[in-house]
């Protein structure tokens, strides 16, 4: 197992100490100060001022009670989040989760994340996170709008597009951010479009923001595979997940002529020799909210469906994994199992999918390995290009939105490549962005003085 540096070995036992039971929140704050070591060794003046153990101390942590009423007129309760991390690069900017599995570590760590990410954009975007332990699964319309606007009756007055600027994540997208803008509009009388982002294109959201996450994660894991003379055309390629980040790699990755044989949900994974017919997988998973198994009883020949618990989706032999569900769903076994069947690159494009000793079976079989930080930034970062449009009252095209996206996800990977190099570890991704990240937001803070 990588060591944390002797000197900053208390500031992990701190983190530990003074955030007990969150150890999504230690894991991502261990991966990063692994990073770190190489760091203070060249310059120690970042561990003056604690500057470190700052960054890893939430600026600000909201906890809020949700109440709504279901549709046979009981009231149920819910709890939200918001943590607001870093604001050294900008407003807050990260965004809700709806998810049972939700708690304060989930969003600590996510939070986390997205600081390093958001700096390595490039944009002035600070890093938070938030949401709730709703589960929107089963829930109507309505339901969902009377929780949407419960839980902006509340978080509203901690928002603004100077402050914080939210936008969807799991169980969050467009239907959500909709009644979630609506609602503050109401309450603040203001139509302050560059307040949330993901925002239907009918009132103030971005061309491409829809696509950002999984076009962003194809582009960069592209560069990765071009470091090495190759490309996706040809390669068999597993996507986990089904949702907005998943649904969007698959049609970036067969546009470059990529093979996408499988994708999952949560009830288990479906293979398709044939490659992903994705206008089927959109109308199941877009249209209808329905669960990945009608995709093998739709499409018939060449398709099946593997219950969750009968198999791993890692086990389907792939030359590209693109693990794009949620945190830790790719273990240390499920590494060996794809290293074993001859996986050559791995891009995230979920929030810490892989295990640490995923990523350490991955490096060390010489797999390359993106991190979720970079590999899944372009969601973000086309979030604040639609901030760019509203605080401009402008409009892009498609074209020129993706062109930037393009752009941004090169500069990442060329940035985490350089960074990795610079450091003596050529190659490895995760030491690239974190430290590419860190001192981004290292800068500022320090120019700010002891805030
Ligand atoms: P969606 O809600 O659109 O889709 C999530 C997908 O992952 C669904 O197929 C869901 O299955 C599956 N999933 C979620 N939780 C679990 C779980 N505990 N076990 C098994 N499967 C699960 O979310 P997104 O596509 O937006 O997000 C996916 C990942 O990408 C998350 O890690 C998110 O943080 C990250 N991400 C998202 C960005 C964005 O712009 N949306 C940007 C950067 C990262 P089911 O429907 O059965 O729950
Ligand atoms: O994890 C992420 O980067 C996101 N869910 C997107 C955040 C955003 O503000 O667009």
């Amino acid at each position: 197992m990588p060591q944390i540096d002797d000197k900053l070995a208390p500031i992990y036992e701190e983190v530990v100490r003074r955030n007990a039971g969150e150890p999504e929140f230690h894991q991502a704050v261990r991966e990063v100060l692994e990073s770190l070591g190489r760091v203070v060794a060249k310059r120690p003046d970042y561990l003056e001022d604690a500057l470190i153990e700052r960054i890893c101390e939430p600026e600000r942590q909201i906890i809020f009670r949700v109440p709504w009423t279901d549709d046979k007129g009981r009231v149920q309760i819910n709890r939200g989040f918001r943590v607001q991390f870093n604001s050294a690069m900008g407003p807050y900017k990260g965004g809700l989760r709806f998810h049972p599995s939700v708690n304060v570590g989930i969003i600590k760590f996510l939070g986390f994340e997205q600081i390093f990410k958001n700096a390595l954009t490039g944009l002035p975007i600070g890093g938070g996170k938030g949401g709730s332990d709703f589960d929107p699964k089963g829930r109507s319309d309505g339901e969902i709008m009377r929780f949407c606007q419960s839980f902006m009756t509340e978080l509203y007055r901690h928002l603004g597009e100077y402050t914080d600027v939210p936008a969807g994540d799991i169980g969050v997208g467009a239907r959500e951010i909709g009644y979630l803008f609506g609602q503050y509009k109401r309450l603040t009388n203001r139509y302050e479009a560059g307040v949330l982002t993901g925002k239907g294109l009918f009132y103030g959201g971005s061309l491409a923001r829809t696509e950002a996450t999984g076009y962003g994660n194809t582009y960069f894991t592209r560069a990765m595979l071009q470091t090495g003379g190759t490309d996706f055309d040809g390669k068999r390629v597993v996507v986990s997940g089904s949702g907005n980040v998943a649904i969007y790699t698959i049609e970036k990755v067969e546009s470059y002529g990529g093979k996408v044989v499988a994708c999952s949900d949560s009830s288990g994974y479906i293979v398709d020799e044939n490659g992903i017919d994705l206008d089927l997988l959109k109308e199941i998973k877009e249209v209808r909210r329905g669960r990945i198994g009608e995709y093998a009883r739709l499409k018939g020949e060449g398709a099946y469906f593997v219950k969750s618990g009968e198999g791993s989706i890692w086990d389907v032999a792939c030359d590209v994994a693109m693990p794009s569900a949620t945190q830790n769903e790719l273990t240390g076994k499920d590494a060996k199992k794809l290293v074993a069947n001859g996986v050559i690159a791995v891009g995230e494009g979920a929030n810490m999918p892989s295990t640490p000793e995923a990523i350490r079976t991955f490096q060390q079989a010489g797999v390359k390995f993106g991190p979720g930080k970079a590999a899944n930034a372009g969601g973000v970062a086309t979030s604040a290009l639609e901030m760019q449009q509203n605080a401009s009252r402008d409009r892009w095209t498609f074209e020129q939105t993706e062109a930037r996206l393009a752009t941004i996800m090169r500069d990442i990977h060329d940035s985490c490549y350089e960074t990795a190099e610079e450091f003596g570890a050529p190659g490895d991704y995760v030491i690239g962005a974190n430290i590419a990240g860190f001192i981004r937001v290292a800068e500022p803070m320090r120019a700010f003085g002891v805030i």
